[in-house]
């Protein structure tokens, strides 16, 4: 099957799935990502004669909730809310499928699944041509800034891959290693994953450090995204994508339901029923706590009345 015909087909299909960005890398080169020796990383150990990466993005740039700014709600962050908090997932079934159906071996990158590839997809993102690391390690989309919730299809099918990668537009740019209140960027493109937010909050170990600068977040934590210049005009006014109408409705009637008073009184049926769905994997006691110290907080804010 021609290359180019193949690929154009699979830029038609993802485009009308609601896919803002695709890109298709060589499936080689990755295995000096086997991180902590996690051989689900290399796409060739999921799939030996894996030829191409297809790499999808999805704009997440809308979908915030109102209630983050107040400190009687739970914050958390736009990937969390997208349900993407692994890797995009659904979207690409009808790219995955039309693949096998021309008698390719197509795997979606699925983190959540036992056995599943968590290839390194910002890695993957830059070389299929989506935009380049910046330093706070996050795939910078000219168009999306860093709000691409990010996917990957592994496939044995040729494609036509990206020729250049993107220059590196951050310059001397340091805007999200400065924001970062517990210095997790201390060393620019590398996350420091042991005092990244993100990830403490989902941990036992919670240092004073993080428990100072949460603030009213529960799970995940932007500011390094808020701090940055390629996504300032997506924090003023998103985009309008053919997404935005699915998270709309998907969190309308969310706000309400991260009301700390509320979640305060979860109980762990109530919070795997609403949450355990996103797969972030923060375990009910650890939300419990998360839940306990942001509203210690709100009540010791003596000007904000609780709504
Ligand atoms: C595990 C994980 C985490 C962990 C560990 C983070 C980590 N090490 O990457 C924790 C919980 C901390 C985390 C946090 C967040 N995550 Co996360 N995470 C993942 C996950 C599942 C795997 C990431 C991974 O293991 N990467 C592999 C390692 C090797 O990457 P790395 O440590 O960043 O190493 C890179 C850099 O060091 C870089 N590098 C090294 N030296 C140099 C030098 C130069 C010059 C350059 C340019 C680069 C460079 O090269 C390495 C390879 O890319 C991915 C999904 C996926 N399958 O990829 C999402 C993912 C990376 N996360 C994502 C996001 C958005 C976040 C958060 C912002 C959460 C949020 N609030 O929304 C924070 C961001 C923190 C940050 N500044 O990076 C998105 C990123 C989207 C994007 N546009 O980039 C992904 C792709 C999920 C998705 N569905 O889209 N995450």
């Amino acid at each position: 099957m021609e290359k180019e015909w193949l690929t154009e087909k699979i830029k038609d299909l993802a485009h009308a799935t609601g896919i803002d960005a695709v890109g298709f890398a060589e499936a080689s080169g990755f295995s000096g990502y086997l991180l902590n020796r996690n051989q689900r990383r290399d796409p060739k150990l999921t799939m030996p004669n894996a030829k191409s990466i297809v790499v999808a993005g999805i704009y997440i740039g809308g979908v915030t909730m109102a209630e983050w700014e107040n400190p009687w709600y739970g914050r958390t962050s736009r990937l969390y809310l997208s349900g993407f908090f692994l890797d995009v997932v659904k979207p690409l079934e009808p790219v995955a499928e039309f693949l096998k159906s021309k008698g390719y071996h197509a795997k979606i990158c699925n983190g959540s699944e036992r056995g599943g590839s968590i290839l390194p997809l910002k890695l993957a993102a830059v070389r299929a041509g989506l935009g380049w690391q910046g330093k706070h390690s996050l795939l910078i989309s000219k168009k999306y800034g860093t709000f691409l919730a990010l996917g990957g299809i592994i496939t044995d099918a040729v494609l036509e891959h990206n020729a250049e990668e993107e220059p590196n537009r951050c310059r001397k740019c340091t805007a999200c290693q400065e924001a970062c209140p517990v210095d997790a960027l201390a060393r620019p493109h590398v996350l420091n994953v042991e005092k990244c937010m993100s990830n403490r909050l989902s941990e036992e170990n919670l240092p004073l450090e993080i428990r100072a600068a949460m603030e009213n977040r529960i799970a995940d934590c932007e500011i390094c995204q808020d701090a940055c210049p390629w996504n300032r005009k997506h924090l003023e006014n998103p985009l309008v994508t053919k997404m935005a109408d699915h998270f709309q409705q998907k969190i309308s009637n969310w706000g309400g339901s991260f009301y700390l008073p509320n979640l305060a009184n979860y109980s762990e049926r109530q919070y795997k029923d609403r949450f355990e769905h996103l797969n972030t994997g923060i375990p009910y006691r650890l939300f419990r706590r998360n839940v306990r110290i942001a509203l210690k907080r709100a009540e010791n804010i003596p000007a904000t009345a609780n709504p």
